[in-house]
């Protein structure tokens, strides 16, 4: 890949990541059994298939690794010390530490990882299929328990007539009042796809959203070279190249990476304690221990402040709806 200029921000990724190299040298990583491997390195962990992680070095080119068993679950974005075992093969011997990491809960309710060292995450939203709020609610959540900037990014632009449009925007208007951008676009026209670019710019971004909102569409719109990628990879892998079933990492051509995911019909929340949804509820929080019985459940009693503020157009009535509903949620799953 052509040189980039830095910005600050990947200046400081980097140099964190060279101290941290540093320490796990210090530590003397413990020796491979099998001979054979070439030197520890550093790399990025692009895309993972079951038990294959595929792995870019700083020339970018891709190996196919495996990882050590005792290094637990690695993600798309993970940072990784590895060593080559053949020309397009290798094995990951460490995982550099996370500054962040989204996870899932999978079917045993296990936190599993979707991506890590995440900047941003841009729920993708389109007219088709419907969107929706209960969805992008428990989003916003994740996203701010995490500690990473949100953006909501309503594509297919091209296909909603003015009115549609106007009813859209007004339901994503809870959204933008509590400090969401919303960005329109359409992959199709290139609509709004600069205003994309510039928030993306130099941050590492996840895009989330349900089945064919278009995610994919917009990464192929943004970067020129993701076919050919997209092409590297599976080869790599014998995978398909449409359905998006693993998520992707890939460079912006003005810095920053995005990191492509599979469409999701629900979101569970993973590991969100009580205190982070209500901290993910920016417009709810301030009116939280307002109420006049401290065991308020915010349904019928007198003098909630929730409700009074639902009365007062403060709080939009399906953000308490969708509040309580998680809540309970969270309290069912976690007792005490
Ligand atoms: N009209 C229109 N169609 C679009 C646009 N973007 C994507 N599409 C279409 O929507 C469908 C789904 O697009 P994808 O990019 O595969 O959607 P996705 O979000 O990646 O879906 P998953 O990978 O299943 O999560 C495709 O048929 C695209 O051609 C757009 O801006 N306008
Ligand atoms: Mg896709
Ligand atoms: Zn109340």
């Amino acid at each position: 890949m052509a040189s980039r200029r830095l910005t600050q921000h990947q200046q400081d990724r980097i140099q964190r990541q060279q101290e941290r190299r540093r320490d796990r040298a210090d530590q003397r990583l413990e020796p491979v059994d099998s001979a054979g491997l070439g030197s520890e390195q550093t790399g990025l962990v692009i895309a993972h298939y079951g038990q294959t992680l595929i792995v870019e070095d700083s020339a970018s080119r891709l190996y196919r690794c495996a990882a050590r068993q005792n290094l637990g679950r690695l993600a798309c974005g993970d940072q990784v010390i590895w060593q080559a075992s053949g020309a397009e093969d290798g094995v990951v011997v460490a995982i550099v530490e996370r500054r962040s990491l989204l996870t899932r809960p999978d079917y045993n309710g296990q936190p599993r990882p979707v991506a890590a060292n995440l900047d941003a995450v841009a729920v993708v939203l389109a007219p088709e299929p419907e969107p929706s709020e209960s969805l992008i609610d428990r989003y916003l959540v994740t996203i701010s328990a995490l500690g990473v900037r949100g953006l909501l990014v309503l594509n297919k632009l091209d296909v909603l007539s003015a009115p549609a449009l106007a009813i859209l925007t007004k339901r994503m208007e809870p959204y933008r009042r509590i400090g969401y951008p919303l960005l329109l676009t359409s992959s199709r026209t290139a609509q709004g796809l600069s205003e994309l670019r510039a928030w993306l710019r130099g941050r590492v971004s996840l895009l989330v959203g349900q089945s064919g909102v278009g995610k994919s569409s917009l990464i192929k719109a943004l970067l020129p070279d993701r076919e050919i990628r997209i092409q590297a990879v599976s080869q790599f892998t014998g995978h398909g190249v449409h359905t998006t079933t693993t998520s992707t990492l890939y460079h912006l051509p003005d810095g920053g990476d995005l990191v492509d995911t599979p469409g999701v019909r629900s979101f569970e929340l993973g590991e969100i304690s009580l205190g982070d949804l209500d901290r993910g509820f920016v417009d709810i929080a301030p009116y939280l221990g307002r109420c006049r019985f401290s065991d308020c459940r915010h349904q019928s009693e007198p003098e909630c402040a929730l409700r009074e503020a639902v009365t007062h157009g403060e709080i939009a009535a399906r953000r308490l709806e969708s509040y309580l509903q998680l809540r309970a949620m969270l309290k069912a799953a976690r007792p005490g």
